[in-house]
């Protein structure tokens, strides 16, 4: 029996609806989403697996001008995403602008076939819709473009079949029974992110990396020990809160999640930390598993 697999690099602005669609695509919710821009740091790998063929989505962190060494990494991780990819699927959000120096100067010259998706299309008009599409076949000239709501699962199915026509015949290149190539300890402290860059506003959310310290998974009840880490002692007064009260919100939201996440109770305790400028220092960066 033939059997298809590659990689498809999901790959444009920050908030443009990337994470949204990755969790969409496979069924799962992978990657944390928020509001806010650069919620995503890392390179996740969502696979999908059938009995003939293996389909490796990457979500990717939306490409800006690195102004810090986390930065940095995070757009390693999106030149990393555009090399390898058999297919990358561009999502723009309808409403963004593009101006010079952004996500284009970064695909415009790929010789990797590229499907474009215009999303967020639940607030336009059809005449925005089609103005759009003629725009980006202009801009691009992509193999497809699809106008899709990725929130609202809208279009989706079309995506799917056109993803798989353009992948070649391969062996699978992960175990059939994988989903992602993360560990649950990755997913935990990506849910007590998430919970953060909801919970507070303006540099708090950027400034903050969650590190689990412990993971003990019991009969009954996994034990997890979270560390959040500042970069100033006036950021830990806030995330904690007056009387503790910022923090054990924080926790409890977190905890449902990772119940959910994990299917099993949990107990979760939570500690902040400050590190000084730890968002440019190397071998902090390293330690928390930012390449390069
Ligand atoms: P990313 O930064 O590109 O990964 O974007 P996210 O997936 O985190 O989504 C950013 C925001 O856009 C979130 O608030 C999503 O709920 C929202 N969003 C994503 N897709 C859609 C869509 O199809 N329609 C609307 N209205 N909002 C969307
Ligand atoms: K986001
Ligand atoms: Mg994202």
């Amino acid at each position: 029996m033939s059997h298809k697999a590659g990689f498809v690099s999901i790959i444009g602005k920050p908030n443009a609806g990337k994470s949204t669609l990755m969790n969409a695509l496979v069924g799962e919710k992978l990657s944390i989403i928020t509001p806010k821009a650069q919620t995503t740091r890392h390179r996740i790998l969502g696979i999908v697996n059938e009995e003939n063929y293996q389909i490796v989505f990457s979500d990717t962190p939306g490409i800006i001008k690195p102004r810090y060494g986390l930065q940095d990494s995070m757009m390693s991780s999106v030149k990393g995403a555009l090399t390898d990819a058999d297919l990358i699927l561009f999502v723009t959000d309808i409403n963004e602008t593009h101006d010079e120096n952004d996500v284009l100067d970064k695909i415009i010259d790929t010789t990797i076939p590229m499907i474009v998706l215009i999303n967020k299309i639940d607030n336009a008009t059809q005449e925005e819709v089609e103005t759009k599409m003629a725009y980006w076949q202009e801009k691009l000239n992509p193999k497809y473009i699809y106008a899709i709501s990725a929130l609202h699962l809208y279009n989706l199915d079309g995506i799917m079949e056109t993803v798989l026509e353009q992948l070649p015949e391969h062996a699978p290149f992960y175990d059939k029974e994988d989903l992602t190539d993360r560990t649950q300890r990755f997913f935990v402290s990506e849910i007590i992110r998430e919970k953060i860059f909801n919970n507070y506003q303006k540099e708090i959310p950027y400034s903050t990396e969650v590190v689990i310290t412990s993971f003990k998974e019991e009969e009954k009840i996994t034990r997890i020990s979270a560390e959040i880490i500042v970069e100033r002692d006036s950021q830990k007064n806030i995330l904690i809160g007056k009387g503790g009260a910022m923090l054990k919100k924080v926790g409890t939201e977190a905890r449902k999640d990772i119940e959910k996440f994990l299917d099993q109770k949990v107990f979760l305790e939570t500690f902040v930390k400050v590190v000084p400028d730890w968002r440019s220092k190397k071998n902090y960066l390293k330690s928390f598993g930012y390449e390069n």
